[in-house]
């Protein structure tokens, strides 16, 4: 059987970017294939965080993940820093990756600007992140690692360094294969359509979250930048507000967009459309978080029992590695 893997930070609340880009794969993905799914915490810590906030959010995403549908009886579902090899591999790997790789990381370069300043006071956690995404990826022995549009760079990053390592001290890892949605797999900022949907980035107007209330979708898409011109056509370049909405359609209720595109002659039908099929997609999964958010004691257990699964993966392979990289076993 495949072994698939995926991960997401705790850095804010779920958006529909998370959830087209990657959950919804994620849950189907759980029925064919020996999953595995985990809210990478350590990763949150290379932007500005609030420490008070973070043990929360944790917990808050791990229910986001059970109300979108993922199963922890037919996946295992689990917090990366309660599995130890995760570092640890990331520094087998960071002896193997170089600067110039790291540093054509096109995420690092946004982040740093964005957050830190510039590249030179920016985390150095922001530059090797990467690297421990990679370990995640690895330890796993995954095939198949389903994510968004924007994680196709770092895909390619471990890509390569499972082959290097590989070449350098023989067949120790699966080399992973990233898996794009058909559709969904770049959702633009509602106000911003030329930049991602983002968690980390302010634009509450322009992100559509997981768990916001019917009305707020219908408003923030009503609201959404479209351009002057009257016409409905798909063409990203040219008319990325629109064609953003017309993706979320699409990925929302099926077709193409250039065809959906067709049966509209004015912005507003289509809008209205967009925010009738992003409620009927979100309402089940803010019913059932409702119901998972709440039990505390068995989020908690569900991620222990996760962890458990995951380590016994996870310390096998990192053993493997250790060994083929000349360790002293101890
Ligand atoms: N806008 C998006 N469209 C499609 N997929 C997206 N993903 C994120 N944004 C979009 C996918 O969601 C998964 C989890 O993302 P992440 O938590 O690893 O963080 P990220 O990719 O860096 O996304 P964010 O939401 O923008 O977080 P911040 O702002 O903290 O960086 C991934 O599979 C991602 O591809």
């Amino acid at each position: 059987m495949t072994r698939v893997l995926s991960g997401v930070q705790p850095s804010g609340e779920m958006h529909l970017g998370n959830y087209l880009g990657a959950f919804r794969s994620w849950v189907a993905d759980q029925h064919e294939h020996d999953a595995f799914f985990c809210v990478v915490d350590l990763h949150a810590l290379t932007l500005d965080y609030d420490p008070a906030a973070l043990a929360e959010r944790t917990l808050v995403t791990a229910a986001c993940l059970l109300a979108v549908g993922l199963d922890p009886e037919t996946c295992t579902l689990f917090v990366q820093s309660h599995v130890p090899e995760h570092p640890r591999l990331a520094w087998l790997l960071e002896c193997t990756a170089s600067m110039g790789e790291l540093r054509r990381m096109t995420q690092f370069k946004d982040k740093a600007l964005r957050d830190d300043g510039g590249t030179e006071s920016a985390r150095v956690g922001l530059f090797t992140y990467p690297v421990l995404m990679a370990a995640d990826i690895l330890l796993y022995d995954a095939d198949r690692v389903p994510v968004g549009d924007d994680q196709r760079q770092h895909l390619e990053l471990a890509r390569d360094l499972a082959i290097r390592f590989n070449g350098r001290h023989g067949d120790t890892f699966v080399v992973p294969q990233a898996a794009l949605p058909a559709a969904g797999a770049r959702v633009m900022d509602l106000q911003e359509p030329t930049r991602k949907m983002s968690k980390s980035v302010s634009s509450p107007q322009g992100t559509v979250l997981v768990l916001d209330p019917p009305d707020v979708v219908r408003r923030k898409v009503r609201r959404a930048v479209t351009d002057t011109e009257t016409e409905v056509r798909y063409d990203p370049a040219a008319k990325p507000g629109v064609s953003n909405l017309l993706d979320l359609l699409a990925a929302a209720t099926g077709g193409k967009p250039a065809q959906l595109a067709e049966g509209y002659t004015t912005y507003g039908a289509l809008k209205a459309d967009v925010a009738d099929a992003l409620v009927a997609l979100l309402e089940p999964v803010q019913q059932r978080y409702r119901e998972v958010a709440d039990d505390r004691g068995e989020l908690r257990r569900v991620l222990a029992a996760g962890a458990e699964r995951a380590h016994q993966v996870a310390a096998a392979t990192y053993e493997r590695a250790a060994g083929a990289a000349g360790l002293l076993a101890p």
